[in-house]
């Protein structure tokens, strides 16, 4: 078991960069980590990341892209502050990167926009048991983590959100293989046109090996943690703490 997890970790760090080794190496040996391991969550997701490694999500073409994609949770963000950046076409709005990082960010749209793009053509799988296909641009995620650089404690990227769901703050959170992973994007563009608010206006996060329930909108704030402990109910995000959906969500 041990040497399963330990390798099912290096073929993740692998395709992370090598720049992760050290860091998945630590969370092989921390005690939270150790603890975590009892969970059938956590048994999916070693099974799985032993099997797919650092694979691509498979991508589709425009031909595949569905003439309608579904909204689904909030589609609507009741903050007021939220609701004057969204008229003012979020040109006030900034992306706030902190945390565990050596540089904390606040980037405006216009600097994620002129980064390096991704363009990706992928389905959306809800576990509500819907599927969507569509078409997402953005920059890099660990382009953005990159920027900011991460401390050696950093083990978790944390997206804090501006909608609220039955008055909770809405949040989730990845690890750092995923946040790496190339089609891990922050995406603003959706289908060919600036994100829509029922989608997730300004940006929301395309990590395409997971279930839709992880591809956080609205974010406002990316916080990098060492852990889960002690952030709203402690599961790493609003269904994980609210519906019981397993933080590792692989397809
Ligand atoms: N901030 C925020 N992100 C969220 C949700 C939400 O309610 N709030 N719902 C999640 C769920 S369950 C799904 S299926 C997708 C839906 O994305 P869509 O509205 O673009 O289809 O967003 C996810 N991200
Ligand atoms: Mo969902």
């Amino acid at each position: 078991m041990i040497f399963t997890r330990r390798k099912a970790l290096q073929v993740g760090a692998a395709g992370a960069g090598g720049l992760l080794l050290s860091g998945c190496d630590a969370l092989n040996d921390s005690q939270s980590f150790k603890d975590g391991l009892a969970g059938v969550g956590r048994l999916h997701e070693l099974t799985q990341r032993t099997i797919i490694g650092d694979s691509l999500a498979r991508e589709f073409t425009e031909a595949d892209m569905s003439p309608v994609f579904k909204a689904n949770g909030s589609l609507r963000v009741a903050d007021p502050a939220y609701r004057a950046l969204l008229v003012g076409g979020f040109a006030q709005w900034a992306l706030r990167v902190d945390g565990l990082v050596h540089r904390p960010l606040a980037l405006p749209l216009t600097a994620l926009q002129a980064m390096p793009q991704r363009t990706q053509i992928t389905r959306h799988d809800c576990v509500e048991g819907w599927s969507a296909i569509g078409k997402w641009q953005g920059p890099q995620l660990g382009a953005i983590l990159s920027q900011a650089g991460l401390m050696p404690g950093a083990r978790y990227v944390v997206f804090h959100c501006a909608d609220k769901l039955e008055g909770k703050p809405f949040y989730e959170s990845i690890d750092l293989v995923e946040a790496f992973h190339p089609q891990t994007i922050l995406a603003w563009r959706m289908n060919d046109a600036p994100l829509t608010e029922p989608h997730g206006a300004p940006i929301r996060l395309r990590v395409e090996r997971q279930l839709g329930y992880k591809q956080a909108k609205y974010i406002m704030r990316i916080e990098l943690r060492e852990s889960l402990a002690g952030l709203y109910g402690g599961r790493g995000g609003f269904w994980e703490d609210n519906r019981g959906y397993q933080w590792w969500a692989g397809i």
